[in-house]
């Protein structure tokens, strides 16, 4: 079968969970191609190649494009619609949204989808398959999760090639990324975790990770067919469960790119920063979240003091790495007195970078539950106004619009202030203002800016204005209007 893998916007980094996907359906035989739509011959291209299934990998935000994106399509064309990713996940209701969603994929989807094309291909009863819901004949079919597949290493390589050969500029960027793990065991109110680990309750491991010798056996062959001179770990929480000696061992023998990787203040300890510095990562990320206690544990979930994250900072700059952090500010209840305990904790500790987010609680998520019981949501929000960003807006409630925007303005400049304390007198007049775009600009090329100071990946003039390229085409991608399929 002829499988088409459709994004509805210029994508700024390899979307991983399609490419495992698309090299799993290879191995079963199938034709599979990766279509981003806003660029040049967008259908006529799609037309030719003329697919069986089209599929659409979804974070929330980004569902109302693709389905809208779908259902143009399928008004020319006639395949079966598939859509999976964390949307589906958290809210396979999402098929009874558009009579077009053929089949919702729960979880993950490297056999589901292989069964579910071959029983396609093969014109067998395919209703019953597990992980999906489909829809057919005007029913909508429910199944049940499969265990989880533990042995990562027996999966095969993301199939990179299908995304680079529709945007060239990812695969000449001199950064590349991997997930070397699956899942993380904490409980954050706001992550997509908690609910993944119900789902998967009594089905599998919670943390499955590659060994070392798989995971440099990828990057070898990234690095031969698309060289790059920095690596992003992207897992949420690298090497829970690795043997940090062996990795950085072969890592550095094999790979030698400085890289940059997420991690768990209370995870971390001076052997294992040794190892990750040998190894030679440069950076790591830091989720510290809230600064006020309150929002932080109770709220947020984090279960972490500020000693744990004062030390885990300390350890990682005492030996030479630099720190990202991850902050969210308009948490439900917070106030602007608390989120500025979370910037002066920036501060204190000098942070590289402080990256900064409004929290949306995602559906199905804990904090979205601790919303909707103590009436913090404004009226009227539903998952299909869910805005696809953590920094346009908010769906909270505030004691009033003033102190609303007060917020969505903190977040534009909040790792400026971090990195220029002194400004924070300026900043506090700024954010009276209405939100408006200028601010919404400054905010992501400061932080883009930030970035590169923090992970300094070595860029030729070329590299830097095709990063340039490709990240404004993303930023404008969210100010796309969903309506506008309708003239395709
Ligand atoms: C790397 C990452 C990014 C990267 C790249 C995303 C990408 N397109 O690949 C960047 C930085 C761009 C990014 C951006 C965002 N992200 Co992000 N991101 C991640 C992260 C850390 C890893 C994603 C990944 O590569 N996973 C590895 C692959 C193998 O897993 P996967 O993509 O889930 O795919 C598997 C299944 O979901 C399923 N599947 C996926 N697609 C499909 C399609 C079909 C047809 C089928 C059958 C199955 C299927 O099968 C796959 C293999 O098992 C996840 C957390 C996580 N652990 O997954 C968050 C996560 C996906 N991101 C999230 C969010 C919210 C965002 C943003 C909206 C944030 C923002 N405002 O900028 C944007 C939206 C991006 C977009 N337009 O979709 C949320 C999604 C929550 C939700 N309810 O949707 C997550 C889950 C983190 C969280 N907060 O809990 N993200
Ligand atoms: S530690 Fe990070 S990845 Fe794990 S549940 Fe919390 S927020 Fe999610």
């Amino acid at each position: 079968m002829k499988i088409a893998f459709i994004e509805p916007a210029i994508a700024n980094v390899e979307p991983l969970g399609i490419a495992y996907l698309a090299q799993m359906l290879i191995d079963a035989g199938h034709k599979v191609k990766y279509f981003e739509s806003p660029r040049k011959g967008f259908l006529e291209r799609l037309k030719d190649f003329n697919p069986d299934v089209l599929a659409y990998s979804i974070a929330t935000g980004k569902h109302r494009l693709c389905r809208e994106l779908n259902s143009a399509l399928r008004k020319k064309m006639n395949a079966f619609s598939i859509f999976g990713g964390p949307h589906c996940t958290f809210y396979p209701e999402f098929i009874e949204s558009d009579k077009y969603i053929d089949g919702v994929c729960i979880g993950e989807g490297e056999f589901a989808i292989v069964e579910l094309v071959n029983a396609l291909e093969a014109k067998k009863k395919f209703t019953n398959i597990q992980n999906w819901w489909i829809r057919y004949k005007g029913e909508i079919y429910k199944n049940p999760t499969r265990h989880k597949f533990e042995d990562l290493d027996a999966l095969p390589y993301p199939n990179r090639d299908i995304i680079y050969a529709e945007n060239k500029d990812l695969s000449k960027s001199p950064i590349k990324r991997i997930m070397a793990s699956r899942g993380c065991p904490y409980n954050c109110s706001y992550c997509f975790n908690q609910k993944y680990n119900l789902l998967y309750k009594g089905k599998g491991k919670i943390s499955c990770h590659r060994s070392p010798k798989n995971i440099v056996g990828e990057l070898k062959q990234i690095k031969k067919k698309y060289p790059f001179t920095f690596l992003k770990i992207v897992d949420d929480t690298f090497g829970i469960s690795m043997d940090y000696d062996e990795f950085a061992r072969l890592y550095k023998k094999e790979i030698d790119v400085p890289f940059l990787c997420n991690a768990r203040a209370n995870l971390l300890n001076e052997s294992k920063i040794k190892y990750l510095k040998e190894a030679g990562c440069v950076a790591v990320t830091l989720a510290i979240e809230s600064g006020n206690e309150f929002i932080r544990n109770k709220v947020l979930n984090r279960g972490l003091s500020y000693e744990i994250m004062s030390n885990a900072i300390n350890l990682l700059k005492d030996n030479g790495l630099r720190v990202w952090t991850q902050n969210i500010i308009g948490s439900p209840g917070e106030t602007f007195e608390m989120a500025l305990e979370t910037f002066k904790f920036n501060i204190k500790h000098k942070i590289d970078f402080a990256e900064c987010f409004v929290l949306t609680p995602f559906f199905g998520t804990a904090v979205y539950e601790y919303c909707v019981k103590n009436n913090y949501l404004e009226k009227g929000t539903d998952i299909d106004k869910m805005s696809q960003s953590y920094w346009l807006g908010s769906c909270i409630k505030f004691k009033s619009l003033e102190e609303k925007n007060k917020f969505i303005n903190f977040h534009k400049f909040f790792g400026f202030g971090v990195k220029h304390p002194w400004a924070l007198s300026i900043i506090k007049q700024l954010i009276k203002l209405p939100p408006n775009t200028l601010f919404v600009l400054f905010n992501r090329f400061y932080d883009a800016w930030r970035i590169s100071r923090v992970i300094r990946a070595k860029f030729t003039p070329l590299n830097f204005l095709t990063t340039v390229k490709v990240n404004v085409k993303f930023i404008l991608s969210y100010f796309v209007k969903t309506d506008k399929y309708s003239k395709l």
